[in-house]
């Protein structure tokens, strides 16, 4: 990682500790990137400054920005970045069989887990489950989790960028029972949070928010 006062990187992403933008710095750790990180502080609403809203409108992390692309949403970002360090192994390649179950779990995390969780958090009535982008709550996280019962990870032996993502959101939303802590989940859990790069974020997640502490 490169500190933001530094410029070698031109590869920048915009992240906030305890937001969606974690599991984006744990895959820039996984992958052994060179990346610059800049902190948002959206307690104190460093989102909805202009100059971070002229690069992403909707004022979230994580925002990525490599040279003069902007890429924003987990799933987009994810796909880009384990694509672009491809020789970490973190991707199945465009001709392997496991690139179509890898892209499922990818968007099934954005069109299905997300709607679901936003509704189940806010108690909100979902729709009818034939217009509905995830069926029903249930039948969406029951597909998860028997896939999860097929191995140690989405793609069965196979650790890929996939399971950053996921373990990184399974961490955070059965920490705020928005999911249940199934034996099979946790497991999943621990697995992803014992490896190295979730380590070395959690101690620069650290290292933000003591920065953070002591400016107020
Ligand atoms: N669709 C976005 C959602 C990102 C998102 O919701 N980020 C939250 C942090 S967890 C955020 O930036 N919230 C700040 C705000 O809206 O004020 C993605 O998938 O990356």
């Amino acid at each position: 990682m490169t500190d933001a006062t530094e410029t070698s990187s031109d590869l920048i992403l915009f992240h906030w500790p305890q937001s969606r933008s974690t599991g984006v710095l744990t895959l820039l750790e996984a992958l052994g990137a060179d990346y610059t990180l800049k902190p948002i502080d959206l307690g104190a609403g460093a989102q909805r400054a202009p100059d971070f809203l002229a690069i992403n409108p909707l004022g979230k992390v994580p925002t990525v920005l490599h040279g003069e692309a902007v890429i924003t949403e987990q799933v987009a970002i994810f796909i880009y970045l384990a694509d672009r360090y491809r020789n970490a192994g973190l991707a199945p390649a465009l001709d392997d069989p496991l690139r179509g179950p890898y892209l499922r779990w990818m968007a099934y995390y954005g069109s299905c887990f997300e709607p679901a969780l936003i509704n189940r958090s806010l108690q909100r009535e979902p729709a009818p489950a034939s217009r509905s982008p995830y069926g029903d709550y249930d039948t969406m996280l029951n597909t998860l989790v028997a896939q999860l019962e097929r191995g140690d990870y989405l793609l069965g032996d196979r650790c890929s960028a996939v399971d950053v993502l996921w373990g990184t959101a399974l961490a955070w939303t059965t920490s705020f029972g928005l999911v249940p802590a199934l034996p099979v989940i946790q497991a999943y859990i621990d697995r992803l949070q014992a490896r190295p790069e979730a380590a070395r974020t959690r101690k620069i997640n650290e290292r933000i928010s003591a920065a953070q502490t002591q400016q107020n």
